[in-house]
């Protein structure tokens, strides 16, 4: 009798959480479904909560956000083309993968083209990252704002790394990005490109190495099957709230504003969530016993990759030698 009832409290319980979600959902007049490709431990995904968190609570329940994670809703390439689609609605995305949709983007992922973070925000935070983003409304997409995964570093389970000469014909697994692919066939490797998450391969030694900031080596444990890490930092990888433009299109403009602002609020948190940890990553990524070159020999990468500028044309090569010039 007694289990009877325990039963039937459960049921009750949990059709009354149904009920009170499903009363949420009606209060909420548009859907925003977020696709990650990566789990909730990770920046991406507190961008995102923080996003969610904004607009809900500045629409007054207007807009409900579902965030989607750990590729649940496919890799990146396939979240872009359903925000192109309207199928999603928004994406947090790395950068690399969006040179397909939006070419311009290849500007900001040239190697060694910001020396620091304060480089990096002086320029995606202004007139030219503006114009950037502004450049996915011809993919059908929104770009509202940049914010980090990092300062992109080499990991492989098979030798140290010191200069470019040691990449020689490692399998290095990249994303899918036509510029990636040719960053490390320049430098000497063997790109394979694959999307994330990568740690059976690696486990599997399907593929040698791959790259990718310390907060992600260290987040998906990448130290149990990757020996040896170069603090490369050959490419600042910004993520991107990207939206999809046939669902912005049609949203009131006091919500059009509130997305952008809630996109710069949540990703200036996350940049600072992300620098604050760097050197903690680092010292655990030591303590998992990586053997770590803390100074590779940069100039001898970059010394292979600066000819890839000559391949650049378009809005790619436009405001690439806009941000060198403002570099200088
Ligand atoms: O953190 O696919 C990749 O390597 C990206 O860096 C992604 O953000 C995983």
């Amino acid at each position: 009798m007694r289990r009877l009832f325990a039963i039937s409290v459960s049921i009750f319980a949990t059709t009354v959480f149904i009920i009170a979600s499903s009363n949420s959902y009606a209060a909420a007049k548009y859907t925003i479904n977020l696709g990650i490709v990566t789990t909730p431990k990770t920046f991406h995904y507190k961008a995102a909560a923080k996003f969610k968190q904004i607009v809900e609570k500045k629409s007054g329940g207007a807009i409900k956000v579902i965030i989607h994670h750990s590729g649940s809703v496919g890799n990146e390439t396939s979240i872009l083309q359903q925000l192109q689609l309207g199928v999603l609605q928004a994406g947090v995305i790395t950068a690399g993968p969006i040179d397909k949709f939006v070419p311009a983007i290849k500007a900001i992922e040239f190697p060694f083209i910001f020396k620091d973070y304060k480089d990096a925000d002086r320029i995606l935070d202004g007139k030219i990252g503006k114009a950037i983003l502004s450049k996915f409304r011809d993919a059908n997409l929104i770009g509202f704002h940049f914010l980090e995964n990092g300062f992109r570093n080499l990991t492989n389970s098979v030798r140290p790394v010191h200069s470019a000469k040691d990449v020689k014909g490692l399998k290095i697994r990249v994303m899918n990005s036509q510029l990636h692919i040719a960053i490390w066939r320049a430098i000497g490797a063997n790109p394979t490109p694959m999307p994330w998450p990568i740690y059976t391969q690696l486990s599997q030694h399907v593929i040698d190495g791959q790259e990718n900031p310390l907060a992600v080596i260290y987040q998906y444990k990448l130290y149990e099957v990757q020996k040896y890490l170069s603090l490369t930092h050959h490419v600042y990888s910004a993520l991107v709230f990207v939206g999809s433009k046939s669902f912005y299109d049609k949203l009131p403009a006091k919500y059009q504003k509130l997305l952008y602002s809630a996109a710069k609020d949540a990703s200036i948190y996350e940049r600072k969530l992300n620098r604050d940890k760097v050197k903690f990553f680092l010292s655990e990524l030591k303590k998992h016993g990586m053997i770590i070159d803390e100074h590779p020999d940069i100039a001898s990468f970059k010394k292979k990759v600066i000819p890839l500028k000559s391949r650049f044309t378009g809005d790619a090569k436009r405001y690439l030698d806009m941000i060198l010039a403002a570099s200088k």
